[in-house]
């Protein structure tokens, strides 16, 4: 990183802090020494292993399964099918937005990857061989792989299995005052229409997804050790399905290597290990390559979008309308809160004041992979803000007017919060005027539109592109809020121990987000000790409370929020304790990071540490108070935070092979109250990359067969240090009103806000109104020869 967001490590953020800071990853020691221990690190006593045969065909009906010359294989312990599955009712399963999908199919293959058979083995190689014993015979059928056709009278209906299913429908959803937005256009000077396809592309974390499961016949007991961003969700969701009960079932979460939304739902894999171990009575270990983790897991976005902006002919936005037709693949799989199908889209309107806006969205099912929300998306806030920033973009170019302009005109203002949008959100805080100015000052604004048009003079293609991005993350509260209804609310233990160590205990999920240190932090900040001596326990249903996991970036605005009041629980006992100690009434103590002391003698006084070992020992303490120094909470958000910020973009376009080169990229993120900069820097580091990614490389295609053609690392390009720019990074600090410590969440903010800069910036330097992403050279060479460029 450059070092414009001051020094990294000296100055007013310690490496050591007591609370908030510039503080190392506790759980790096064990991941630079390669002591991690991820799913496939787990071997158990006599465990088996699986793997899954996949579907060749994007559509086809099953004639038959033959599975003879399998099951004959000298190691192989099972061979699970479709039927075998029926048989235990759990052929299908639900999936998180109440659409059933198939564990191994029955009836019909209806995507290239989908499962059709579970083999269980001695050791995962014969179970590779043993799946291709499998002799499965098709009858291919006419695939739907374009979702602009899904709904044509004509289509094949893929999902039949769906009791009167005629067509691929999957939802219409709308948000906003269609009637006022078509009053506002009506008036408008100037209205700008663009259609895009924000395309699929995948979250590719390096750790596949897998499973160890482990049913002990013995006491009915299931251990279920998995790739999952919410171990509790998943618990309850077997449960419901298995009819195991929940405290027979136990799921561990140990090191995840990246989820990035990848690891919310429950794949067909999982279930399949389960089903194996109960029938063999052994361990069953099942682990995907990569192939099938790009082919079948949870895709992103896939979003193709119409917007339309309409503003006077001075630059003032009135409206915004959008329509969307959203792929949702096979089986409606999106994970996200189960009253919104379109996710979060609502915050299309961005960061703009504008009088009225309104959207559609239909989903349609395709003969694709299901899944939907992933990759860093804040349920689709991803696709919302790459639809605003680039009408933004379409609208200057139509008045020829300056976007960095455009945008300080329109931003919201500072007095305007908190904000209700035009889709009935309301935004927390925000100074979103300031947060630009800083990004266009770092970025030196006014002297790279100057040095662009003198290197335009001389041919050569610079471009400089803009983002200003809201997000809306920490859902819930519950009462808006449910996965399948289970309220999106999160519990915390706190439990200081005699000796002034403490141990945490949360219902949310790292994946690499580095909560062991940050978690820590927190209630280091909250008791005045040092974060070393507070242990983060999570990732084991058996040891932690009940909460929703990882994702939408709510662990800080939720969980975070919930480790902060726990925390203020503990200390308010400890001042009853203090008192007891001091003889003195717990209204006459006052906190000082760390010891209650008596008001006005700072000398007589009580360290947390001192407080703790009092209230494990022989002290009388005040009627109705317990012993010992624990607290526990469940966290029910008021509102959502909304973290912003404001991006750069610099590009030289190659104009012999149009191949882009990411010159600058300049960052200012607010995610209000900062826990761990360091932390935050690497989150925004990893999305920047993300987008540029996104921007430039990547995108999950289909042939017209719906053959995948983006199952290796060869064809999924992911971005290197050698794709990307050395990060400048700024920050701004506008609180949050309603969390308890003024945190908002950082963890998507990046992917969520990048895209839009890169792609602006190559468009500028091109010259071009609009070419869909991924601007790989070829597009960007078609684009600057005049040709129409869509995914
Ligand atoms: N943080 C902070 N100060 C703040 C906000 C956050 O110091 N004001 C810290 C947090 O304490 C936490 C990290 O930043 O350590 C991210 O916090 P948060 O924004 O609450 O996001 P989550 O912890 O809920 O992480 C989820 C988010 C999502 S949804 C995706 S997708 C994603 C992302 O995190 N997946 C990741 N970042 C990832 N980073 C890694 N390494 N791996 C993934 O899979
Ligand atoms: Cu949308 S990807 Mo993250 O929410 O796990």
């Amino acid at each position: 990183m450059t070092a414009v967001d001051g020094p990294p490590v000296t100055g007013q953020e310690p490496e050591r802090p007591i609370g908030f800071g510039r503080m190392k990853r506790k759980e790096d020691p064990r991941f630079v020494r390669g002591r991690g221990r991820y799913v496939d690190d787990v071997q158990l006593p006599g465990m088996l292993h699986g793997a899954v045969l996949r579907s060749p065909f994007a559509h086809a009906r099953i004639l038959s399964v033959d599975t003879s010359a399998a099951e004959a294989h000298p190691k192989v312990r099972a061979v699970v099918t479709g039927e075998t599955l029926a048989g235990l009712g759990l052929a299908w399963m639900p999936t998180l937005s109440m659409d059933t999908q198939a564990v191994l199919a029955t009836d019909k293959v209806r995507f290239q990857g989908q499962e059709v058979a579970f083999v269980v083995a001695e050791d995962h190689y014969a179970a590779r061989d043993a799946i291709e014993l499998i002799d499965v015979e098709y009858e291919p059928l006419d695939p739907v792989v374009n979702a602009r056709h899904a709904l044509d009278p004509e289509a094949p209906v893929i999902r039949d299995d769906l009791e009167g299913r005629t067509d691929n429908h999957v939802f219409d959803w709308e948000a906003g005052d269609g009637a006022a937005t078509e009053a506002v256009f009506a008036r408008a000077d100037v209205v700008v229409r663009q259609t895009m396809l924000y395309p699929r592309v995948h979250p590719a974390p390096l750790e596949t997804c897998g499973a160890v499961a482990d049913m002990d016949p013995v006491d009915g007991k299931l251990t279920l050790y998995s790739t999952t961003q919410a171990p509790h969700a998943h618990r309850t969701l077997y449960a419901m399905v298995a009819g195991i009960p929940e405290h027979k079932i136990r799921v561990v979460a140990p090191d995840i290597g990246g989820g990035f939304g990848n690891k919310v739902g429950i794949y067909p894999g999982y279930v399949c290990a389960v089903v194996g171990s109960i029938l063999t009575g052994r361990p069953v270990k099942w682990m995907e390559d990569r192939s099938e983790n790009l082919m079948s897991t949870s895709f992103a976005r896939d979003y193709h979008m119409t917007g339309e902006i309409a503003a006077t002919r001075d630059g003032r936005i009135l409206g915004v309308r959008v329509d969307v037709l959203a792929d949702h693949g096979a089986f409606n799989s999106t994970a996200q809160p189960t009253k919104y199908p379109a996710g979060f889209f609502h915050i299309f309107t961005g960061s703009y004041d504008i009088e009225a806006a309104h959207c559609r969205v239909t989903g349609v099912y395709t003969n694709k992979a299901p899944g939907g929300v992933a990759y860093a998306c804040s349920f689709r806030v991803t696709e919302a803000v790459y639809l605003i920033e680039r009408m933004l973009d379409c609208l200057a170019d139509e008045l020829g007017a300056d976007p960095a302009e455009l945008r300080m005109r329109n931003l919201l203002r500072p007095e305007q919060f908190p904000y209700r949008n035009k889709t009935g959100w309301t935004y927390d805080s925000g100074d979103y005027p300031a947060c630009l100015r800083k990004a266009l000052d770092m970025a030196g604004y006014e002297e790279l539109r100057k040095e662009q048009s003198e290197r335009r003079a001389r041919g050569e293609l610079m471009g400089i592109g803009l983002s200003f991005f809201t997000e809306t993350v920490g859902a819930g509260p519950r009462r808006h809020m449910d996965i399948l209804g289970l309220g999106m609310a999160d519990g915390c233990e706190l439990r200081v121990h005699p000796t002034g160590k403490a141990v945490v205990r949360l219902s949310v999920q790292t994946q690499g987000q580095g909560h062991e240190t940050t978690f820590a932090q927190i209630v280091a900040e909250e008791l005045g000790i040092p974060p070393e001596d507070v242990d983060v326990v999570h990732g084991d249903t058996d040891q932690t409370p009940f909460g929703l996991g990882t994702y939408g970036s709510r662990s800080t605005p939720v969980s975070g929020a919930a480790a902060a009041v726990v925390a203020r629980k503990v200390r308010d006992k400890a001042r009853i304790i203090a008192g007891a100690m001091l003889e003195a009434s717990p209204d006459d103590l006052e906190w000082t990071k760390g010891r209650w002391s008596v008001r006005g003698d700072p000398s007589v006084t009580r360290t947390i540490q001192e407080i703790a070992l009092a209230a494990h020992g022989s002290l009388e303490l005040p009627e109705g108070v317990e012993g010992h120094l624990e607290a526990t909470t469940v966290y029910n958000p008021p509102e959502m935070t909304y973290p912003f910020g404001a991006y750069v973009c610099v590009v030289d376009v190659d104009p012999g092979t149009g191949s882009v080169k990411v010159r600058r990229f300049v960052a200012v993120d607010d995610c209000g109250t900062r826990i761990n900069p360091m932390i935050i820097e690497g989150q925004v580091h990893g999305g920047l990359a993300d987008g540029v990614g996104m921007a430039l490389m990547e995108i999950i295609g289909f042939d017209e067969d719906g053959n995948c053609l983006s199952g290796s690392f060869m064809d999924y390009l992911l971005p290197t240090a050698l794709e990307v720019p050395a990060w400048e990074l700024g920050h701004t600090v506008t609180p949050s009103p309603h969390h308890p410590f003024g945190a908002k969440g950082i963890g998507e903010s990046a992917t969520v806000g990048s895209p839009p800069a890169v792609v602006n910036a190559v468009l500028d330097a091109i010259g071009v109104r609009h070419a869909d992403m991924p601007l790989t050279p070829g597009r960007v060479w078609q684009a600057l020869q005049g040709g129409e460029v869509e995914a």
